[in-house]
């Protein structure tokens, strides 16, 4: 059994999609960050960092129990558990951790950026402006990619996909004109938000 701790936001959303979607089993703990509950004493023993998600794994490797954080290692942890969503083929597995690369180093870190602004007491115009332009370069080219095959890395869905609809979910949430124009992620978008996984996982 594994337990995750986790808030309704993309990363949050990231690590529950792996699981629902895994089957793997699990108990969520939702953790209110407006509460501060991840900076307690007893989560901190678990992520230093003080960040969700976290996941505790009770039968990690070998038997022995296992805590882990960061979202894209949780998805790769719930795929090689599972043996679900993670392509054996090399190449494919490379074009995999490619697509699952844009979501945890190119799209997210941008758009924490791009929202923190927004949300501050004085937005930066123009550092908004340039974060922006990113982003949509990002999902254009996604776009692009999307036109040629039906998942973000080949015909079979994969824990990229997850990765990157978390973020787009939570994207198209708060800034929807970033896809404007955009068929291909839109149906794309449309087809992962009707996987029950991710519905369940989405509370959608
Ligand atoms: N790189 C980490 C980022 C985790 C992260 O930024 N978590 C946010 C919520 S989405 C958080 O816990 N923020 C509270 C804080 O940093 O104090 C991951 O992918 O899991």
């Amino acid at each position: 059994m594994i337990d995750l701790y986790a808030a309704g936001t993309s990363n949050g959303m990231r690590a529950r999609i792996a699981l629902e979607e895994t089957g793997l089993a699990y108990t969520f703990h939702p953790v209110a960050l407006d509460k501060g509950e991840h900076k307690t004493p007893q989560f901190l023993a678990m992520n230093p960092n003080g960040q969700i998600p976290v996941i505790v794994d009770r039968d990690g490797p070998g038997g022995k129990p296992l805590t882990l954080s960061q979202s894209t290692a949780i998805l790769m942890y719930c795929a090689e558990k599972s043996g679900k969503f993670i392509p054996r083929d090399p190449a494919a597995r490379a074009a995999m951790l490619e697509a699952l690369m844009v979501a945890s180093t190119d799209v997210t870190p941008i758009f924490g950026a791009y929202f923190g602004i927004a949300r501050s007491k004085e937005p930066h115009a123009p550092s908004m402006q340039l974060f922006k332009e990113r982003l949509r370069a990002l999902f254009e080219v996604w776009d692009q990619k999307l036109a040629r095959h039906r998942y973000a890395a080949g015909d079979e869905v994969t824990i990229a996909d997850f990765s990157l609809y978390a973020g787009y979910a939570r994207i198209k949430g708060v800034a929807a004109d970033l896809f404007e124009g955009l068929a291909n992620v839109a149906r794309w978008g449309g087809e992962m938000a009707a996987r029950p996984g991710v519905k369940k996982a989405t509370g959608g």
